[in-house]
């Protein structure tokens, strides 16, 4: 087909899933006779948003909540439709969900919160000697540390970590808690508990692709094609093909695309 005269470029955030759904969508890509090339690992969200923007990379996964208050800087995270009415005055279009919201949650170690009764992020004020260990980017986000701090009205200083080591980290009582998100792949295998926010504070992270408004039909016809094609407990699975199982997002995502029919 003549799609193989388009060479699109596809980004992604620098985390184990944004990795394998930038290999989903690229090898979806591919299926469709489009040329690919992967950028995929650009870094923090405002870098490969920018990426997207300028033109370094035509297409990448990113999440509403993420979209709505670390880009948009709103207060509240609006629907799909809502959010592309703003969208288009950034020259965006969001897809539809590829069918799963993959949240923050702060978790710790089961054994420890049972032993001090810890169930939700309220709890936490209650024990302000706890040691937080919080991404960077969690620190610095709208819908991140401070105003999690102020709502829940936690006191506790966090310190910054990766987030691919802070799992071990609390394995090794280096750090009581940490911002998870919760289809990470490794959360059972840790034996950590996601604490429940009871207030909703933490808006919708649908997965959506995003793309300039200008894109290829055809590349956007390509991309819906994923739409809903993944739940929570799917995502979860396989990311933890990858941290656990050791297999390459390579691998995870092509095996996923034949398991659904849309690969050969
Ligand atoms: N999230 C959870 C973050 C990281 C994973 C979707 C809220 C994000 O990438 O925006």
């Amino acid at each position: 087909t003549n799609n193989a005269n388009t060479t699109i470029t596809v980004g992604s955030k620098a985390f184990n899933e944004g990795y394998l759904l930038g290999e989903l969508v690229a090898q979806k890509l591919e299926i469709d006779g489009f040329n690919v090339e992967r950028k995929l690992g650009l870094g923090k969200t405002i870098i490969t948003y920018g990426a997207l923007r300028y033109g370094d990379i035509d297409v990448y996964v990113e999440y509403t909540g993420t979209l709505a208050q670390a880009i948009f800087k709103l207060k509240n995270t609006p629907s799909i439709e809502q959010l592309n009415e703003l969208a288009k005055q950034h020259e965006l279009k969001v897809l539809r969900s590829l069918g799963f919201n993959n949240t923050y949650a702060l978790v710790m170690d089961k054994a420890k919160a049972s032993k001090l009764e810890i169930k939700t992020l309220a709890d936490l004020a209650k024990h302000p000697q706890l040691k937080f260990g919080l991404t960077h980017e969690f620190i610095k986000r709208e819908d991140g540390w401070e105003k999690l701090a102020i709502h829940y009205q936690l006191n506790h200083q966090p310190v910054g970590i990766e987030h691919g080591l802070a799992y071990e980290a609390i394995q090794a009582e280096k750090i009581d808690i940490t911002d998870a998100y919760s289809t990470d792949g490794d959360i059972d295998k840790f034996n950590l508990l996601l604490l429940e926010d009871n207030d909703d504070y933490f808006p919708r992270y649908d997965a959506v692709p995003l793309v300039r408004a200008n894109a290829d039909p055809a590349m956007v016809k390509s991309l819906e094609a994923l739409a809903g094609i993944l739940d929570e407990a799917t995502m979860q699975r396989l990311n933890g093909e990858v941290v656990n199982q050791g297999k390459t997002f390579a691998e995870v995502a092509h095996q996923f695309l034949v398991s659904q029919g849309l690969k050969k």
